[in-house]
């Protein structure tokens, strides 16, 4: 089976999707696009206009939990659970890193400190949440490395970056989240899933942005 993975540098959904190949030793193409320039190819594949998109055998597949499940169903090893029950809350937390994410968009996008804060609040009480249903470890179902595992990956580097500028987004004392957090971000798959410009393109793209966020790093690289 020929994968291409349409991809964009900083995307953290295009993450979900390059763990789970790397996860199950794929052989994959991964092109990647100037979102802010879409090509017409792209535009045609990508009914929504947002990366990844699979192309698997050349026919495309869109939206990262769709792909991820796709690749799930044809690539061993399996990564969701096998119980029903288990598999559907799986995917409810991956769902739930969804709007983790979209609170991480609001905390980069806020032009002053009241969205600011609001954002840093809304994700202090997600963690909060998660910290109450983590279970045994050292990942979120236990001992496999599964899809939830995944869709958090990218969610712990943008944490990584806010942290090595002073911005703290996960409460000390949950010890459970640290500890996953820990064990996901050291997981080859997770670690090799964006370049090794990621940082300084990301950097890059924050300060782009210009809100409370940019204003931080600037006076914390001045500092450094
Ligand atoms: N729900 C989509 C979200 C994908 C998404 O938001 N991709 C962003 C880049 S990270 C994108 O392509 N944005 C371009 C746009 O919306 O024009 C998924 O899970 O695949």
């Amino acid at each position: 089976m020929s994968l291409k993975l349409v991809s964009h540098p900083l995307c953290p959904y295009v993450q979900r999707a390059v763990i789970a190949l790397e996860e199950k030793g794929a052989q994959y193409e991964r092109i990647d696009i100037d979102l802010a320039d879409k090509p017409a190819w792209f535009l045609e594949i990508s009914p929504l206009g947002k990366t990844p998109v699979l192309l698997a055998d050349a026919q495309p597949v869109f939206e990262s939990a769709v792909i991820c499940e796709y690749l799930d169903d044809v690539l061993p090893p399996r990564l969701h659970p096998l119980d029903p029950l288990a598999r559907a809350r799986h995917r409810g937390w991956i769902e739930y890193a969804s709007s983790v994410l979209n609170m991480i968009g609001s905390l980069y996008g806020a032009q002053d400190e009241a969205a600011f804060n609001a954002a840093i609040k809304l994700l202090r009480e997600r963690f909060a949440h998660l910290e109450t249903v983590l279970e045994e470890g050292p990942y979120f179902g236990g001992a496999r490395f599964s899809l939830v595992d995944a869709a958090f990956g990218p969610v712990f580097r943008y944490l990584d970056l806010f942290d090595a500028y002073g911005v703290h987004v996960i409460a000390r004392e949950l010890r459970e989240v640290a500890a996953w957090r820990a064990a996901v971000s050291a997981r080859p798959s997770v670690k090799s899933a964006v370049a090794s410009d990621y940082p300084q393109r990301l950097h890059a793209f924050i300060l782009k942005r210009g809100g409370v966020l940019a204003r931080i790093l600037v006076r914390e690289t001045a500092l450094a």
